[in-house]
């Protein structure tokens, strides 16, 4: 057995305080409402990566934000993300029966109770963020709340997953499929790193320059998924895989084949690590995420 990294050791110090504040957040509650509690907690909670919330602890780190503070963000983020898992594995989108592992919410409970635990872990996210232990300072939190809000919508996360659904009918360049996993998944990615920085005061330079690393890094990560939909075992992933191939959809497994694919990855990673020069070892720990998002096995 191989002795953790200092970052997978990180990584998991990290994820374990994610769930706990999201089993806090998430209380189990009597009478018949229980059971979309129940599936939000099914839905959140055990399994996951939990890059996202990594992102917003790490970059909180970066300005001495109490932990305190950031795991709220972090779990504020993570809910989101788990939200639109639930809604994306819906037969009315992906149609999927696995995820992290484990039957799909739908699965486990019924199509129109997954409805409802995505809709009500979206809006629980901005619950957790107007709340003044996320931040005392009201003009901050509002600011948390935008950012998410814009990174999660129809200028982000659901208007990417809009442009995946019509992906096979727009012939899309690279650019346009650069954009459509921009904001499938690089917003709520950058987003993460967003959090921290305004979370820590800090100016809207450096903001955006974390963002872009989150951006960048992001979309590597895209990729390095897009090669695991070809390359790993639904034992490995958690969930189905060859679904890209299946269902028509343009990746950048396609357009540059596997190994192409890869060394994209690769140099996007490098890239978005480079963004980070300025804050030196400080920034230590995201420079190995955009290592992970492209190294990853799962
Ligand atoms: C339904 C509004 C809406 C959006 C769905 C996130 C998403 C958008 C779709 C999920 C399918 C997919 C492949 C998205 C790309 C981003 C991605 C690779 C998500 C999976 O993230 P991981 O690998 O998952 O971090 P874990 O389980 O580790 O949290």
């Amino acid at each position: 057995m191989t002795t953790p990294s200092a970052f997978q050791t990180e990584l998991a110090a990290i994820a374990a305080a994610t769930n706990a504040t999201l089993d806090q957040l998430l209380p189990p509650v009597p009478g018949p409402e229980g059971r979309v509690v129940e599936a939000m907690r099914y839905a959140a909670l055990d399994g996951g990566k939990r890059l996202r919330p990594f992102l917003t602890v790490a970059s909180s780190d970066m300005f001495d934000v109490p932990r305190a503070q950031s795991l709220r963000a972090a779990a504020a983020v993570e809910m989101v993300h788990c939200y639109s898992l639930v809604h994306d594995d819906l037969p009315a989108m992906d149609d999927d029966d696995l995820r992290r592992g484990r039957p799909t919410v739908h699965k486990k409970f019924d199509e129109a109770t997954a409805i409802l635990a995505g809709d009500a872990l979206l809006t629980e996210a901005f619950t957790v963020l107007a709340d003044p232990a996320t931040h005392p300072d009201g003009n901050v939190r509002a600011t948390l709340v935008a950012e998410l809000a814009r990174a999660a919508g129809a200028a982000g996360m659901v208007g990417g997953q809009m442009i995946d659904l019509m992906a096979a009918t727009l012939s899309l360049d690279d650019e346009g499929l650069k954009h459509l996993q921009n904001l499938k998944t690089g917003c709520i990615i950058a987003v993460g790193c967003r959090l921290g920085a305004v979370l820590g005061g800090a100016s809207v330079g450096v903001v955006e320059q974390l963002g872009l690393y989150g951006m960048e890094m992001g979309l590597a990560f895209q990729i390095a998924d897009d090669v695991l939909d070809v390359s790993a075992t639904a034992a490995e992933t958690g969930k189905a895989t060859g679904k890209d191939a299946a269902a028509g959809k343009a990746t950048f497994v396609d357009r540059l084949g596997l190994e192409g694919a890869r060394n994209l990855a690769q140099s996007l990673a490098r890239e978005a690590g480079n963004r980070l020069a300025s804050f030196g070892k400080k920034a230590m720990l995201l420079q190995e995420a955009a290592l992970f998002a492209v190294n990853r096995r799962n």
